[in-house]
């Protein structure tokens, strides 16, 4: 069959998640194992463990306690089967345009292909590009982490601050973060983002333009709040600088967009190019993933695409069953769609995962937070969860009491180093054991006998336990995953990474979803940009409706009290 004619049969329509055969039988399943306990599941399965947990290269998966029994997983992947994940990952993998909506191969997999072997768009191979743009990325930073590429008074670089926002932002910040003890000790990364022009002015305030690299990070090189921040910081350094020779020393790009990046003053020679078949929010691994070249060095840069083809590799060939990045993807559906559960937490036992949250959270929602299926039809079933979470130890002090004794079902993953990279050794004892503690006692629970024995009561309520003793009671039975990942390398993070971003994509495939277009960030753009002038104009503004008219009207006013507007 031709890839256009395979298009044309998916383009007609495929079922989502609750109109598959196999669904009618999981929901039958559910009603049995809404009341079951993990509790009892462990108390009769000691082999638990093994039967529920996974190893890929470093990376290990414990997800013996979810609400789950065998039947479950072959029911779920029997769901699997039905959505021809296989068949999508395949599409996905041989570059066919699988985001129908905007016509494009979806092959960032390509940009940490560490194999020989070509991957093509539209009968291209795209690898001597790839490996192109990654050797000039290494041996431009490998000039500036030498000390050999000099600022315009001739002192080396000594801070790099990309500017990007969305996917040209939150990827290299969190991946930059995560690997911060394996940085350049003299070389400073920033990351600019917001419009605010506080977060502008607070680094810029800390930097000196004769040591400053900027590397403007943007896809289409026209996104208003990046170009903002980028064209501020030119005049700031001009400001101080004086020459426009001097630019080129001090900025470069990532893009897609040669010739906006020329029409900004960078030279082409400057910028580092990648393609439209890398969707922002997978970008990391592209020339946006500059800022981390220039942090690490290209070798633990390589060192990441590798991990990350390691799960690649994994994804691509491990049987559904046995693959980390489905199981992940299915344990969601069946929380999400079965249990109608909300949101799912991720919870980072790692001071260094600490981006990790914000960053899952983008690549995530803006994939799978969407209610039209791939062919156009307004689903009628939850799809996309609310992602979250914040680094574990501390949320233990702030909302984990939801968790364990709130009324929404929260499934959480849990994802801790078994090395730290530290030689405080006691310290990630102890943080080892609160990630083992929260898993366990999400799990377990604590029952209200063992509660009143914990009161000294054994005999049972007397008047005074009683009163408070349900206040105590641990419910248990709350899902979660524990991801173990022996060192947080440059490896076991690509890993990571990569392991999450399939099993987006498997989700997306079981909810009939484009995951890789975003049109729900279009239409506050251009309201946006109708209302700005608007709070320049010099009469009152009536087009809205009377709760923005009047906030405009209430802005212009109160930002310039004495100018009578
Ligand atoms: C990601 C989105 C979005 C994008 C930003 C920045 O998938 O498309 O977050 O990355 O809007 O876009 P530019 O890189 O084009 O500036």
């Amino acid at each position: 069959m031709s890839s256009a004619i395979q298009m044309l049969r998916n383009e007609a329509g495929e079922p989502g998640v609750l109109h598959r055969p196999v669904y009618r039988v999981l929901q039958a399943h559910h009603a049995q194992m809404a009341t079951v306990h993990m509790r009892d599941l462990f108390a009769a399965d000691p082999a638990r463990f093994e039967r529920f947990s996974l190893r890929v290269g470093g990376l290990l998966l414990d997800y013996s306690k979810n609400r789950i029994t065998g039947d479950t997983m072959s029911l779920l992947v029997r769901l699997a089967e039905e959505a021809d994940v296989a068949g999508w990952r395949e599409r996905m993998f041989t570059g066919e345009k699988i985001n129908n909506t905007e016509n494009r191969a979806v092959l960032h997999v390509a940009l940490r292909n560490r194999s020989k072997q070509p991957m093509r768009v539209d009968g291209e191979d795209v690898m001597p590009k790839v490996s192109a743009v990654i050797g000039r990325m290494a041996t431009f930073a490998e000039q500036v982490r030498s000390g050999e590429w000099r600022g315009y008074t001739g002192k080396r670089i000594t801070d790099v601050v990309n500017i990007g926002i969305g996917g040209s932002d939150l990827g290299p910040q969190m991946v930059c973060q995560a690997l911060k003890p394996y940085h350049h000790p003299q070389l400073k990364a920033h990351f600019i983002s917001n419009v605010d022009g506080a977060h502008v002015q607070e680094i810029l305030e800390a930097l000196n333009p004769e040591t400053a690299l900027f590397i403007v990070s943007s896809k289409t090189f026209a996104t208003q709040e990046t170009m903002t921040n980028a064209h501020h910081a030119r005049e700031w350094f001009l400001a101080r600088a004086l020459a426009t020779r001097h630019v080129a020393r001090h900025f470069v790009a990532a893009s897609t967009n040669r010739h906006a990046v020329a029409a900004f003053g960078i030279d082409p020679a400057h910028m580092f190019e990648f393609w439209d078949w890398v969707g922002g929010r997978y970008s990391l691994w592209s020339a946006i993933g500059l800022s981390i070249v220039l942090a690490v060095g290209a070798e633990r840069f390589v060192e990441l695409l590798e991990g990350a083809h390691e799960m690649d590799g994994h994804f691509r060939h491990a049987p559904l069953e046995q693959n980390m990045p489905v199981i992940l993807a299915l344990l969601g559906v069946w929380y999400n769609n079965l249990f109608g559960a909300e949101s799912h937490a991720i919870l980072p036992y790692d001071h260094y995962l600490s981006s990790l949250p914000a960053y899952l959270q983008q690549a995530d929602m803006e994939s799978n937070g969407k209610s039209v299926s791939r062919d156009g039809k307004v689903v009628d079933y939850s799809t996309g969860a609310i992602v979250w979470g914040a680094s574990g130890i501390n949320g233990q002090h702030a909302f984990y009491q939801l968790l364990h004794q709130g009324s929404r079902m929260i499934p959480a993953d849990f994802i801790v180093s078994v090395e730290p990279h530290t030689e405080l050794q006691a310290h990630h004892d102890i943080l080892f054991a609160h990630f083992l503690a929260q898993t366990e006692a999400l799990m377990r629970g604590r029952t209200r006998g063992e509660t009143l024995l914990e009161m000294g009561s054994p005999e049972g309520d007397s008047a005074q336990t009683g009163q408070f003793v349900q206040h105590k009671v641990f419910d248990g039975n709350h899902p979660s995953n524990a991801l173990l990942l022996q060192k947080l390398t440059p490896h076991a993070l690509g890993m990571l990474i990569a392991l999450y971003e399939h099993k987006i994509f498997v989700q997306g495939v079981i909810w009939n979803l484009n995951s890789y277009d975003q049109w729900g960030v279009e239409l506050g753009k251009q309201l946006a940009s109708r209302i700005l002038p608007e709070l320049q104009a010099a009469a009152p503004v009536t087009g809205h409706d009377a709760s923005t008219s009047a906030l405009i009207n209430h802005y212009r006013r109160m930002r310039q009290p004495h100018a009578g507007l």
